[in-house]
């Protein structure tokens, strides 16, 4: 018996390559909101209908429709943007959004805040920044990551040429987002191949996630992505070929186990000059074999859990017109970043700032970040790199320049001393714009951290790097299954607590611990740095000793993530089927 599509498919089928009714919405005035139809649609075009959660209870008490408001999230491949550009998402930050620049997980700007009768206006003044927000959430290829510092080598440059190129050959093709927001001429109808070649009517079953790293840094997290190149370098440091990895991904279901996060699988190695090709064809496998029923079973880790990976490379090689080479080995060293100057090939400076969770805003009595940034870019003429971290560098800094930044730095509070831990730390938006969050942890976090580094020190470990992330909901938006300490909302205050994940982001975490709030967390945790800090091998890390003495299991692989979980120095290896 075929299964029903889901509501998702039949309602793309039917938007005219994703028009819908948005341009009539957008002049609805009696509410702030869209139609739920709608909602899913204006995705594709890169932005959310969101409402101020923290409003809500007053405003249900006063019958008042919710605060609703828009979320705009850019495309920016490889997250690099010009001084200018920086000034005008500044300038619409200040004066359409909430007044804060949000720096996310993938290298790219979100607006909070937008109002409806801002939003033309809003897209048409990051038209002007030639910037845009198209597929940069919905079921399609979304902004590609790149390693930063592509100044650095050859091969950050051909990481970034590639990520700009995947991005490119992957754009949809709908007129739509022309007509809606930028009052481009209507174009009606046309033939799926010719408005669509790649996706067709219907687009992806599901989001689809590409990035491009090169070793030894996997700051851009590859086993949590759909799709992957490697860079594996010859003797002369040019890129010779790239290792492909598919399948990984993080989103799950609280008490849903047929739905896990998954590290990606290393498919095998392809010629620079077939990487586009290799892109496209995992793509279309996706697009055609992806399940179009179920969106909790669409994504493509799914896939390659119910196709294997071995039918899944030999369509792709057959897509592709040629087989692949066996993959390189390669090493990555960790996931984070590193922080203040370094200096590039072409002799310029780049400086990695700490920004705590991505948010830029002016502290009332604290760190004017925001304004400090805007500062920065009124002197400065290299560029802005976003990092997959949630950081900034200021890149391509001039050796005579360098002082003048370092001023506007310290001036504005952009550098502060954080410890390894803090600076290892990542949490998602959740509370109070996302729809999804079922905890706090943007606005939590720090303070979390805070406790967690009094514990640290008293224990001797204040200066060793353990990566922490938190989410407000088990979607997993900050990779938390890939931290070695990750907290994923339960509920208001409460966590799971999940362990073990390897510094490098290779190998996925366990849960530890379920519903903890903050005393819990904390004591959970401090017992486990005093006995790392007592028993552990010279160089070893936090969630290697974890394993190691047998505090947490080892995961496999995606299905294996919800196997054996617990403590098991005291539950000892109770194995769930
Ligand atoms: Fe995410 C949904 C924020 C990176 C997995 N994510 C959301 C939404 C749009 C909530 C919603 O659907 O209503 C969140 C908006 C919150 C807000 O108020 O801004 C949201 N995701 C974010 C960001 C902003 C988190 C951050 O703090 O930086 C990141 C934006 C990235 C970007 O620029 O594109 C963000 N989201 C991720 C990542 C990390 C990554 O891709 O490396 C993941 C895990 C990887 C993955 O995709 O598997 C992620 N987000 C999800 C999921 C679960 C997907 C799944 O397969 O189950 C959802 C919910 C969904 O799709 O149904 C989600
Ligand atoms: Fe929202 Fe959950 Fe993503 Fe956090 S992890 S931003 S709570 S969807």
């Amino acid at each position: 018996m075929t299964k029903e599509l889901s509501r998702n498919e039949r309602l793309k089928e039917a938007s005219a390559y994703l028009r819908g009714t948005l341009a009539e919405g957008l002049t609805e005035v009696v509410t702030g909101g869209i139609t739920e139809d709608d909602q899913q649609l204006v995705k594709f075009h890169g932005m959310y209908l969101q409402d101020d959660r923290d409003l809500r209870p007053e405003r249900t008490k006063k019958k008042l429709e919710k605060a609703f408001a828009f979320m705009i999230r850019l495309r920016i491949p490889g997250g690099v943007c010009t001084p200018a550009q920086w000034l005008q998402l500044d300038r619409i930050a200040r004066e359409y959004a909430n007044g804060t620049l949000r720096l996310t997980t993938r290298q790219t700007f979100q607006f909070h805040g937008v109002i409806k009768s801002n939003l033309k206006t809003t897209m048409k003044a990051i038209d002007a920044a030639l910037l845009d927000t198209l597929a940069a959430c919905g079921d399609v290829n979304r902004n590609v990551l790149a390693s930063t510092n592509p100044h650095q080598s050859r091969a950050h440059r051909a990481a970034h040429d590639l990520a700009h190129r995947i991005s490119d050959h992957l754009l949809p093709r709908t007129p739509a987002y022309r007509e809606v927001w930028l009052d481009g001429e209507k174009i009606i109808g046309g033939e799926e191949e010719v408005v669509e070649p790649i996706y067709g009517r219907t687009y992806l079953p599901r989001k689809f996630k590409t990035v491009v790293a090169v070793p030894p840094s996997n700051e851009v997290d590859i086993f949590a992505q759909d799709l992957g190149f490697i860079a594996i370098l010859d003797d002369t440091g040019e890129v010779a070929g790239w290792n492909v990895t598919v399948g990984g991904g993080m989103g799950m279901t609280h008490g849903e186990p047929e739905t896990y996060p998954r590290t990606a699988d290393v498919m095998g190695f392809c010629a620079p000059e077939d990487a586009v090709a290799v892109a496209e064809a995992v793509v279309t496998v996706q697009r055609d074999w992806g399940d179009r029923t179920n969106r909790k079973h669409a994504r493509l880790k799914y896939t390659l859990e119910d196709y294997g990976l071995a039918a899944f490379r030999a369509e792709v090689e057959h897509r592709v017109g040629k087989p692949f080479g066996e993959p390189h080995p390669f090493r990555f060293d960790s996931t984070g970043d590193r922080y203040g100057w370094v200096e590039g090939d072409n002799g310029n400076h780049h400086l990695t700032l700490f920004i705590e969770n991505g948010r830029l805003r002016d502290i009332p009595n604290g760190p004017a970040l925001l304004t400090g940034l805007r500062r920065i870019a009124e002197v400065h003429d290299g560029e802005f790199r976003l990092t997959a971290n949630q950081n900034v560098i200021i890149a391509n800094v001039k050796p005579e320049n360098r002082d003048a930044i370092e001023r506007l730095v310290a001036e504005h509070g952009l550098t502060r001393h954080a410890t390894a831990l803090r600076h290892n730390a990542m949490a998602c938006v959740a509370l109070p714009t996302c729809g999804l969050a079922l905890a706090e942890s943007e606005r939590y976090l720090p303070d979390l951290v805070g406790a967690l580094e009094e514990r640290l020190a008293k224990h001797g470990l204040a200066e060793d790097e353990i990566v922490i992330r938190m989410t407000g909901c088990p979607n997993g938006c900050a990779r938390p299954y890939l931290a070695e300490i990750g907290l994923v909302g339960k509920g208001p205050g409460r966590y799971n607590l999940y362990l073990g994940a390897a510094f490098d982001g290779s190998r996925l975490s366990k849960l530890y611990a379920e519903d903890l709030q903050h005393d819990g967390i904390v004591a959970a945790l401090d017992s486990l740095f005093a006995a790392y800090a007592r028993e552990r091998e010279d160089g070893e890390r936090f969630s290697a000793f974890l394993i190691r003495s047998q505090r947490i299991a080892a995961t496999a692989n995606g299905p294996d993530f919800h196997r054996n979980t617990g403590p098991l120095a005291t539950s000892a290896l109770e194995a769930v089927p």
